[in-house]
């Protein structure tokens, strides 16, 4: 009997970055092959939204892209250092300090030279206790951001020209003018619980859809 000719179950190429964070159960090499089955036929495997999405704009040819960012969270006894945002991206809300990592510099450095340009704060080490990729809808660039915390630094912070700094007791944060996204980590940072996370905004206010978890470790993370 003449055997029946299949299609090969292989998609486009996969950003890494999708890859690690899109299908933390599964290696992405079979998630591709259920979406395509999928658009097939009905498997019994559910697949979630967001997964068939960026599948599917995948399969638009539309691009989706990475920028890498850096955050560092300055905890000393029962305080974290935040700055209120004074322009750009998050202007308004207290964060941790940090920004995009420039070519030629590894995501450490570019985090301490953030912390230092932003806080007049230097460190010599820095304990990385989490990642999360953003998404905003409407635009195919990914927010890949990682995030450190310290407990060891030097100087004095000072107001610089994007943010001003301030210290408030870990158990008084003010979430209500801090990302969205952020009362839902801070609590596995603050207890040096390492995290991996994705969150899906509407906006800049607005979480239609997130994945967090505690992780081991994040020595394996292709990006650091
Ligand atoms: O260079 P710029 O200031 O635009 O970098 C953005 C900073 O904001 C960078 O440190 C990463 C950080 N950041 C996001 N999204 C979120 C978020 O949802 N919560 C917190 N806490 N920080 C964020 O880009």
């Amino acid at each position: 009997m003449q055997k029946k000719a299949t299609r090969p179950l292989t998609g486009p190429p996969v950003p890494k970055i999708l890859e690690e964070y899109l299908c933390p159960v599964l290696p992405f090499t079979q998630l591709s092959t259920r979406l395509q089955v999928e658009s097939r036929q009905s498997v019994s495997q559910p697949v979630s939204k967001k997964q068939h999405q960026l599948w599917r704009s995948q399969q638009r040819g539309e691009m989706v892209t990475t920028k890498l960012l850096t955050l560092v969270m300055v905890i000393k006894q029962h305080q974290i250092l935040l700055g209120m945002k004074k322009r750009g991206f998050g202007a308004g809300r207290w964060n941790g300090f940090g920004g995009k990592v420039q070519p030629g510099e590894t995501i450490e450095e570019g985090a301490k030279r953030e912390l230092f340009e932003e806080s007049s704060l230097t460190v010599h080490s820095l304990e990385k206790i989490g990642r999360i990729l953003f998404e905003f809808v409407g635009e195919t660039e990914l927010m890949d951001v990682h995030i450190f915390r310290t407990e060891s630094y030097q100087g004095e912070p000072e107001e610089s020209e994007e943010m001003r700094p301030q210290w408030f007791d870990l158990d008084k944060l003010p979430f209500n003018e801090m990302w969205p996204d952020d009362s839902l980590w801070f609590p596995l940072m603050i207890q040096k619980k390492m995290f991996r996370g994705y969150f899906k905004f509407e906006g800049h206010n607005n979480i239609l859809d997130y994945t967090l978890k505690e992780v081991d470790d994040l020595a394996t993370d292709k990006g650091s």
